[in-house]
């Protein structure tokens, strides 16, 4: 609860007060005359983080080792050759509040937000993310092949799952070049955790998902606030299913702030998260508890409800379908060469 990837605050532990007789001699005066000054600079960055963390956009963070990467700088990562594109440190709007998810439920043709369970999403609140690379694209074919033929890996059966929800739908050696590029789908969280692992990389957190889909203005869609549509992804846009995903980044209009496609739609995305109420949750939800695995954005299978960025959705482990699948991660070293992997385009 309240974990996804909030800035670590620390611990009082291990802190000892210095002692009178340990301070060095000598420089009395020197901070009698910087006092006023370092207080009125700790005064101004404190009002500068306020007001920055007050309207949700970005903190340029200094400390960080990369301040200067801009949004949306895209990369070919250099384990499993994925394009992944940069989203900055610092505060995003998560989760929605009550009178926004009424005019979200009203624009989706329901009378009252509780037909679309917004209620999972509240309270809207503000989250410090680290920089990050994510995913351009959900986890195609192509990459999973690579994955499986590199790691011989094989499925592995969850208790209580029938074997007929254990194979991805890669469709082995005789891979036809129209599907490589179609996300790898019917993936258990188990399957896409490894896939991220031997990639050095990991499942979002919730908070990464979301910055990633909507930026930092508080957007309901990845592409702004206009009602989701075929041209903004592979959306089902009435509750009619569509018969399948199509191949990945085909609706370059959908695109998040950061440059990320399908965000909304074409396969549902596994986070590394349980389903867990946000604090100070004003309204009593569903069941929570290690049961369920947060799923993100919505699919070509699920209904018009389900592409909302804030949208939580929930799978047991031993759950998939071929509308699920995944895209992963990265926290790059300090000493990631940014420029050497850059991809131009
Ligand atoms: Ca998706």
């Amino acid at each position: 609860m309240g974990k996804t990837a909030c800035r670590n605050m620390g611990t009082n532990s291990g802190f000892i007060p210095a002692k009178k007789s340990m301070r060095p001699p000598g420089n009395c005066v020197i901070q009698r005359c910087m006092r006023p000054f370092l207080i009125v600079c700790l005064l101004g960055s404190f009002m500068a983080l306020v007001v920055e963390a007050g309207d949700g956009t970005e903190t340029l963070d200094h400390r960080s080792p990369h301040a200067k990467i801009p949004a949306g700088f895209t990369i070919r990562h250099p384990k499993d050759g994925a394009e992944m594109v940069w989203v900055p440190p610092g505060w995003f709007r998560m989760g929605i509040n009550a009178d926004t998810a009424q005019k979200q439920a009203e624009q989706l043709g329901y009378k009252d937000y509780h037909e679309i369970a917004a209620q999972e999403s509240f309270p809207e609140h503000l989250v410090y993310v680290e920089g990050f690379y994510m995913d351009k694209y959900e986890v195609t074919i192509e990459l999973w092949k690579k994955f499986v033929e590199t790691t011989k890996w094989k499925p592995k059966k969850e208790p209580g799952q029938s074997d007929s929800v254990m194979n991805p739908t890669w469709i082995g050696p005789d891979l036809k070049p129209e599907q490589a590029k179609l996300p790898i789908a019917q993936v258990t969280w188990r399957a896409a955790q490894e896939y991220a692992n031997w990639a050095g990389k990991q499942l979002p957190t919730e908070a990464m998902w979301e910055k990633a889909a909507r930026g930092t203005d508080g957007r309901w869609y990845p592409w702004g606030n206009e009602k989701p549509s075929r041209e903004y992804g592979v959306i089902a846009v009435t509750d009619q299913s569509l018969t399948g995903p199509e191949p990945v980044g085909s609706c370059p209009k959908g695109a998040s702030p950061y440059g990320c496609m399908d965000m909304a739609g074409n396969v549902y995305e596994w986070t590394n998260e349980w389903v867990e109420p946000y604090p100070n949750n004003p309204e009593p939800v569903g069941e929570w508890g290690h049961r369920y695995v947060v799923l993100r954005g919505g699919s070509f299978y699920h209904g018009r409800h389900s592409y909302r960025c804030a949208k939580r959705f929930g799978f047991e482990i031993n759950e998939t379908y071929y509308h699920v699948g995944f895209r992963t991660a990265w926290s790059p070293p300090a000493d990631f060469d940014h420029q050497k992997h850059a991809v131009k385009h």
